[in-house]
């Protein structure tokens, strides 16, 4: 029987959770009515926290040129002040030593701040293993990354059937996957019980205004993505940011628009 994870509402689905982070991101969605995560992609410090303070919600750290460790305590203070989670899109995919090293260490410490991160499962569990042995003490989750979003990507077919494979048998630390559709009972076998699965879907290559960039990334509107393929949080970066991080009057109001539209999308969908 096919899981109706994605027709119940994030709070009844945050009661169910049972990683602190899944819970944690459940009820924060049902408490904002807001399913939108901003990724934001920008080289200096200065401009990530305009952009934060303009829509708060989430980013990546390892492209930043400045950075360093006082950052952190504003990203702690401003997630605080504005009720928002970070999401480190790190995409760890290496071995399990080494990620775990990666994931605790190093300049950006992502264990010590970032409530979740995402790994490619091509290492096999290996690189669940060893995320898992530093974030599951701290009570953060882990999204796979089972789909992408640009074009020829590889992320498809058994791939995608042996990353859920993998979540399956890590349901403490892998909360869910960043994927274009709904996963459960994707790769399954017939000793799974799949009535029961809810996995977190975040979803990237959301645009309103267009179809993708000249490099290959692909396009969607919230709608069709929360309404038709079920996904739970839609990621969205310049389609919000744009080329300019110090228009934040024009960042704040396209937050809004696309948050308003994955709302909608996800009302209509209980419905
Ligand atoms: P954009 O500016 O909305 O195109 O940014 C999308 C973000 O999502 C960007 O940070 C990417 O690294 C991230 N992303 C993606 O676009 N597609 C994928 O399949 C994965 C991540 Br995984």
């Amino acid at each position: 029987m096919a899981s109706l994870a994605h027709t119940r509402s994030y709070g009844e689905r945050a009661l169910n959770a049972t990683n602190t982070t899944a819970k944690l991101i459940f009820e924060t969605m049902e408490r904002k009515k807001t399913n939108l995560a901003v990724s934001v992609d920008v080289t200096c410090t200065s401009d990530l926290l305009a952009i934060i303070e303009a829509v708060a919600p989430y980013t990546h750290v390892d492209i930043l040129e400045d950075f360093d460790h006082s950052l952190i305590e504003r990203l702690q203070h401003l997630g605080r002040e504005h009720d928002f989670l970070y999401f480190e899109d790190r995409k760890f995919a290496d071995i399990g030593n080494t990620v775990a090293l990666q994931y605790s260490s190093g300049v950006h410490k992502i264990s010590s701040w970032a409530h979740v991160t995402n790994a490619h499962p091509v290492p096999g569990p290996s690189v669940i293993k060893g995320l898992s042995s530093v974030g599951l003490p701290l009570g953060r989750g882990l999204l796979l990354l089972a789909e992408m979003s640009t074009a020829g990507s590889l992320a498809v077919g058994t791939y995608t059937e042996e990353a859920v494979r993998m979540a399956r048998k890590h349901r403490d630390f892998v909360i869910g996957f960043i994927a274009q559709r709904r996963m459960e009972g994707v790769g399954a076998g017939p000793e799974d019980d799949v009535s029961t699965e809810d996995f977190l879907i975040m979803t990237p290559g959301i645009g309103l205004e267009s179809k993708g960039d000249s490099m290959g990334q692909q396009y969607r509107t919230p709608r069709t993505a929360v309404l038709e393929t079920g996904s739970d949080i839609i990621i969205v970066g310049r389609g919000i940011y744009g080329t300019d991080p110090k228009e934040v009057d024009r960042i704040a109001a396209k937050a809004e628009r696309y948050m308003s539209e994955g709302w909608a999308a996800y009302l209509e969908r209980l419905s």
